[in-house]
């Protein structure tokens, strides 16, 4: 990965409509996908902040849909956040438009978007304050209501089948049968786990395709970092990384975070024995999700959040172990073996959760 030093960043901040002089520019954010800067700017002897963001080459060749869904998604939020009294600056993500009328700019190698910077806020990359985790749970509820009323059909689906568990689990097997880093005799016990649990693909993408369990605009990566807090108030603030808002189901998007929050650990936390399941944890997380968006669900999706979280693990793991198998390509990684790491611990998880299935489904019917 190129360092921040070697950026043109001054002159990729000029190529935007933002007033003033460059003063500096910092790395920032914990994604595993794009290069995040917070760039500061002198107005006038006012400082501003900026953040900036150099898209994964992956999402890149898609810029145009990814930014023309972006610039709709936010403006139709900003729009209902002002009607509702609220602070659209602060509570809906601001692109910041290039000089050539465009949400973006491509510098010869790589795309690059600003938003306006968020100030006073911050995210969390672990969930053990459970207000914390509870205050997520209804800010992306509330963002899915929100997106109810928007019409699905104007977004471009950038990333085709992103939670098609069935597809993902093929193109795991094709890493597999490629092996193009000789490392699959090395995870064998990995991919004979995969395999194993084979039988969760179809859960849910049949029951969209049957119609049981109905599409939704919906984010489709809600960890928790992908929600700022209100540093004074402690209040959920905004959801960010909107890249992936596309037609897609609730259960996806209340599994994800479960995913992520109910983990003891670290999501690539190398010690095996310290990733749990955290049912409690999972119980505040309905809480949340079911006050902000409950009553607006069908009695399919109520009855397969517990399978959501399931299959966001499972396909989670099987997507880090598939960039393992094809030589680190697609998330970002600051050591070796980290996505094998890290498709262990969703593994753990998994197995974990489906000992306590029955549990987290009588949760679901306690809370609802
Ligand atoms: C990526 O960009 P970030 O770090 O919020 C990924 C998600 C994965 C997640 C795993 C566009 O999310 O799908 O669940 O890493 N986003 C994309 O931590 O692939
Ligand atoms: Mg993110």
């Amino acid at each position: 990965m190129d360092r921040i030093e070697e950026l043109n960043v001054k002159k990729i901040c000029g190529c935007f409509e933002v007033e003033g002089s460059f003063v500096q520019c910092v790395q920032c954010g914990e994604g595993h996908i794009n290069d995040t800067y917070k760039v500061t700017i002198d107005n006038h002897g006012k400082l501003r902040h900026y953040l900036l963001q150099r898209l994964n080459k992956m999402l890149s060749s898609e810029v145009e849909k990814l930014m023309h869904n972006i610039e709709l998604v936010t403006s139709y939020c900003r729009k209902n956040i002002e009607a509702n009294g609220g602070d659209p600056m602060r509570e809906c993500l601001n692109p910041i438009r290039a000089r050539d009328g465009k949400c973006y700019i491509y510098d010869g190698e790589s795309c690059f978007r600003m938003f306006d910077y968020i100030e006073g806020a911050k995210t969390y990359q672990n969930a053990d304050d459970p207000n914390v985790f509870y205050e997520s749970a209804v800010t992306f509820g509330n963002f899915a209501r929100m997106l109810s009323g928007f019409d699905a059909s104007q977004l471009y689906e950038v990333l085709p089948d992103f939670h098609n568990t069935k597809v993902r689990y093929s193109n795991f097997l094709a890493a597999v049968q490629k092996d193009i880093c000789g490392r699959a005799k090395g995870v064998q016990a990995e991919i004979t786990w995969v395999n194993s649990h084979k039988y969760l693909c179809g859960k849910i993408v049949d029951r969209i395709t049957s119609g049981e369990i109905p599409l939704r605009v919906t984010h489709n990566d809600t960890k928790l970092n992908n929600v700022m807090f209100d540093q004074k108030t402690g209040k959920g603030l905004v959801v960010v990384d909107l890249d992936t808002v596309m037609p897609g189901s609730v259960c996806y998007d209340f599994g994800d975070s479960i995913r992520f929050g109910c983990n003891s650990a670290a999501e690539d936390e190398p010690d095996i024995e310290k990733v749990h399941f955290m049912f409690d944890r999972y119980k505040i997380y309905l809480k949340g999700y079911f006050l902000a968006l409950g009553d607006t669900l069908v009695a399919a999706e109520k009855e397969n959040l517990p399978m959501g979280a399931i299959l966001m693990t499972y396909e989670c793991g099987m997507r880090f172990l598939t960039d393992y198998l094809e030589g680190d390509v697609y998330y970002h990684t600051s050591r070796a073996r980290q996505n094998l790491e890290r498709a262990r611990t969703q593994f753990k998880l998994v197995n974990e959760m489906i000992a306590v299935y029955d549990k987290m489904l009588a949760a679901v019917k306690e809370i609802a």
